[in-house]
């Protein structure tokens, strides 16, 4: 990947404050350099022209996006790129549609889902979770904690893995320092940010974090 973005990612969402629109403009205003638009259940042309707008913010702070599911969109409004999960495309296939400029980010939930990816075209990187439970996503992995990823890393590390790892799942700004102590490569966080009371404030400590963690 061209930068370190992706070290510390948002994941769009909504609450009775904030639109996803809201929520990716506040990550941006606190910091964060990376977000990924997830819109679970809306219309093709809801997420079209939501896509438009948090894509020309994200250009605005310089910051990567990327669309979650869709990689016909994403080629299409020329998103940077694109985080499939395991029932979505699958990673040759949009490697084939996106080529290497694109990313592409794989949704892992253990050491084996890593293991499969290492046989085809491989991911830019992997959202790996999720660390505790969750309601921001339905049908939940088992939880990983702090252990999980302790055991992932050192299994990546053996298997000598370099695609970088990022934590997904209930992260809170706290929990971020012991979960870069296990050598996860970076943070992906959604609902803790945007329940923040200054969901602003809260992406700012969480900059402030990383940059003292580097
Ligand atoms: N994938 C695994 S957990 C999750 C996704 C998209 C939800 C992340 O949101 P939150 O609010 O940080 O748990
Ligand atoms: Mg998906």
């Amino acid at each position: 990947m061209k930068n370190d973005n992706y070290r510390l990612q948002f994941i769009t969402h909504h609450n009775e404050r904030y639109s996803y629109i809201d929520s990716a403009r506040l990550a941006l205003e606190g910091g964060c350099r990376w977000v990924q638009l997830r819109m679970k259940g809306a219309s093709a042309e809801l997420l079209e022209a939501t896509a438009l707008e948090v894509q020309a913010l994200c250009r605005s702070y310089g910051a990567t996006f990327i669309i979650d599911d869709d990689v016909m969109l994403t080629k299409r409004i020329g998103a940077d790129g694109v985080h499939l999960g395991k029932e979505d495309m699958p990673v040759a296939e949009a490697r084939k549609v996106l080529g290497d400029e694109y990313i592409i980010g794989a949704t892992v939930n253990s050491f084996d889902d890593i293991a499969l990816h290492i046989r085809g075209p491989r991911p830019d990187y992997f959202g790996c979770g999720p660390y505790r439970f969750t309601t921001t996503k339905q049908r939940l992995a088992p939880t990983l904690g702090l252990e999980g990823y302790r055991n992932i890393m050192a299994q990546m590390q053996r298997a000598g893995i370099t695609i970088p790892l990022v934590a997904i799942g209930g992260v809170t700004k706290d929990d971020i320092p012991a979960l870069l102590d296990c050598g996860v490569d970076g943070i992906a966080l959604s609902g803790s940010v945007l329940n923040a009371q200054s969901p602003q404030l809260n992406m700012i400590e969480i900059v402030e974090l990383f940059r003292s963690n580097h």
